[in-house]
């Protein structure tokens, strides 16, 4: 089998790790060719610093993509992150239909909310753009929040009962027609998880819940997903794999002396990650 090759296109910011300083390690790590497409360089992410730089790459996403597809350069996946604006969703959403090919998946993580608030800078009407490219996607990757904004409901506070659950995901994949995974997902007791859903069965992927809440875990997590999907996995297969590699960084970081703002200790968890790959 020949190695598998993905762009993955987020923001770089600097510090705090998520966006590419956590999907270009994690899926690299995975045996995956993973080409970037910055989409704006950070000093930090925008959760929890103030004052961080924003330098907006929105003019160079195209050049980048049509200077890829005159190369006749093939991908098997395209996995997006966080965008800065609605303009620049439009932009991307050019870039992979110039670049997809008839079997490149689509991993989209509409990274634009978490707790019931929308990420600082984003206006009330980013997650209608956001379904729009989630719509283009093979699979998404939303947290609760998320999957209400795009439904245009109210978020309300877990724990949650199966029946919502599934209702939001019957919900999400009308209005998107893509796999779902979403993440954030608990109800009474100690587990926390994901829910599944290929358009027939809904599945649930929990482990134990951790009552800490780290910056840039939605992009471990999805990264991971992504990288054991690439690594022939189905999708409940590939969200055990993300669940437990996420659970087990989390772990690795209140080891440590914590910052909630600064991201997870992911990088000790790479090699068990390669195993839970049987790489
Ligand atoms: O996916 C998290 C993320 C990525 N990039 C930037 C962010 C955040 C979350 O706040 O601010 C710039």
């Amino acid at each position: 089998m020949s190695q598998k090759r993905i762009a993955a296109i987020h923001d770089i910011s600097g510090f705090g790790k998520c966006s590419l300083t956590v999907a270009l390690p994690i899926c690299s790590a995975a045996g995956i060719e993973t080409c970037v497409i910055p989409t704006a360089i950070l000093s930090t992410h925008t959760g929890g610093f103030k004052n961080f730089t924003f330098r907006d790459l929105t003019d160079d996403i195209l050049p980048i993509a049509e200077h890829w597809a005159s190369l006749g350069l093939s991908f098997d996946a395209f996995y997006t992150g966080y965008l800065g604006s609605k303009q620049q969703i439009k932009i991307v959403m050019s870039a992979i239909e110039k670049l997809k090919g008839e079997k490149t998946l689509f991993v989209c993580d509409p990274a634009m909310a978490d707790h019931g608030k929308l990420y600082v800078g984003f206006s009330k009407g980013f997650p209608k753009e956001m379904a729009k490219l989630c719509s283009m996607a093979d699979i998404i990757v939303p947290n609760i929040t998320e999957a209400v904004m795009m439904l245009g409901l109210e978020y309300i506070e877990g724990p949650y009962t199966k029946e919502y659950i599934e209702e939001l995901i019957v919900k999400l994949y009308e209005l998107t027609g893509s796999q779902i995974v979403l993440t954030g997902v608990y109800f009474e007791g100690k587990r926390l998880g994901a829910a599944c859903y290929d358009g027939e069965k809904v599945s649930y992927v929990m482990s134990e819940r951790i009552d800490v809440m780290f910056h840039g875990t939605g992009d471990v997590f999805a990264s991971a997903l992504t990288s054991a999907i690439l690594n022939g996995r189905n999708l409940v297969s590939a969200a055990e794999i993300a669940v437990n590699f996420t659970c087990a960084s989390i772990k690795a970081t209140l080891r440590d002396d914590p910052e909630r703002r600064y991201g997870v200790n992911f990088e000790t968890e790479l090699p068990a990650l390669i195993k839970l790959l049987g790489l």
